[in-house]
């Protein structure tokens, strides 16, 4: 098993929840250290980015995944293909216990260059909401 932070569209109850067969971790995770969240793209898409130290704790939940489901989401999140997702590790910890041991956790960051492109539509942010998951177009 595998356990995976998410803080976008893959959350409970938000657009891509369907792809997310994980068993959900009691309780919301906050990322140790600030990372910058945006909103990117034509699709509005919540996008993180791994610049450790800008930006916000950002909040999501953590998923414990099977080999399968973690693979279901790599495609979804277009992993390694240019201008998407990369799949890396962070430290996360339960947001209502911050004494807590950290989590090392997967997460996908999605590629720098494209919010030095376009720009980002909000962010940083320390959560993505559900009312900007009901304006994403993606998925
Ligand atoms: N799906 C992944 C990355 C961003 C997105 O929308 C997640 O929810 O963590």
């Amino acid at each position: 098993m595998h356990h995976v932070f998410v803080y976008g569209t893959l959350k409970q109850g938000f657009s891509n929840f369907h792809v997310n067969g994980g068993q959900r971790v009691p309780g919301r995770f906050v990322t140790v250290q600030r990372l910058p969240l945006y909103i990117v793209g034509a699709e509005l898409v919540p996008w993180l980015v791994d610049a450790p130290g800008r930006g916000e704790h950002v909040i999501g939940e953590v998923y414990a995944v099977d080999d399968r489901v973690l693979a279901d989401m790599d495609v979804l999140e277009q992993v390694d293909e240019a201008g998407w997702y990369t799949r890396r590790t962070i430290a996360v910890r339960p947001l209502e216990a911050p004494a807590t041991a950290p989590m090392t956790v997967f997460v996908y960051f999605g590629d720098p260059q494209r919010v030095a492109r376009e720009g980002a539509h909000a962010g940083p942010l320390a959560e993505f909401s559900a009312e900007q998951d009901r304006r994403y177009r993606g998925g």
